[in-house]
């Protein structure tokens, strides 16, 4: 069965065929199926999750799955949490991840300096039919603490400044089988499997 993967980050997109081809569905990316991306414009993970999987399950005609996620910091009451990605932008919508990553570190050190801060990764998934109007949202999360300099290069985003709680080494250096075990996305992706099961 074809499932559309309505993300146009290439890290999610491998993270979620991971997770999601074993159960024997195809996967095939938004950019494949050159899909706009939509405005992010909702206040909510789920709100960007369900318009992000709304539009692409229309315009594709096939059942498609969207994830919003992002970086909520304790100290900083959350940021950049929806923001996250937007964090990373400079004046002309180009990604720079090191940069987000310094910008979150510097502004926790002047809000509440700590060698540790407490962090979580949010991750909500929403599943979309076409022409139905149904979604369905599942959200996971992992708690963790921030480190400062950024370690390793396997995962992507903000996982080199990660360490998940229980672990020493950040997201950006544990293989990723034992992040999809473990990361939010894996969280909500064990309940939207639990949830699909008749
Ligand atoms: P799509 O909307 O096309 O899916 P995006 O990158 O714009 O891609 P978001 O708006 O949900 O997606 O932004 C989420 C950001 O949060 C993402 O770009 C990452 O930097 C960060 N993030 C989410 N999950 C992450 C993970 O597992 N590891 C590291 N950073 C993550």
């Amino acid at each position: 069965e074809k499932l559309v993967i309505a993300t146009h980050n290439p890290g999610k997109l491998r993270e979620i065929s991971a997770l999601i081809e074993p159960l024997g569905f195809v996967c095939v990316g938004a950019e494949e199926l050159r899909l706009p991306e939509p405005e992010e414009i909702g206040n909510t993970f789920a709100d960007n999750a369900d318009l992000k999987a709304r539009e692409a399950a229309d315009l594709s005609g096939f059942p498609a799955l969207a994830d919003d996620s992002g970086l909520c910091v304790e100290a900083l009451h959350g940021m950049p949490g929806i923001f996250s990605a937007r964090w990373a932008e400079d004046s002309e919508g180009k990604r720079d991840w090191m940069r987000a990553m310094e910008k979150v570190w510097d502004e926790v050190q002047a809000t509440e300096p700590d060698a540790a801060p407490a962090a979580h990764f949010t991750c909500v998934l929403s599943l979309a039919w076409p022409n139905d109007g149904q979604t369905e949202a599942f959200e996971g999360r992992v708690d963790g603490t921030l480190v400062w300099p950024p370690r390793g290069d396997k995962g992507f985003g903000y996982d080199p400044m990660f360490v998940p709680v229980g672990y020493d080494q950040t997201f950006g250096e544990l293989e990723p089988e034992l992040k999809h075990g473990i990361s939010h996305r894996a969280d909500a992706f064990r309940k939207l499997v639990s949830a699909l099961k008749p």
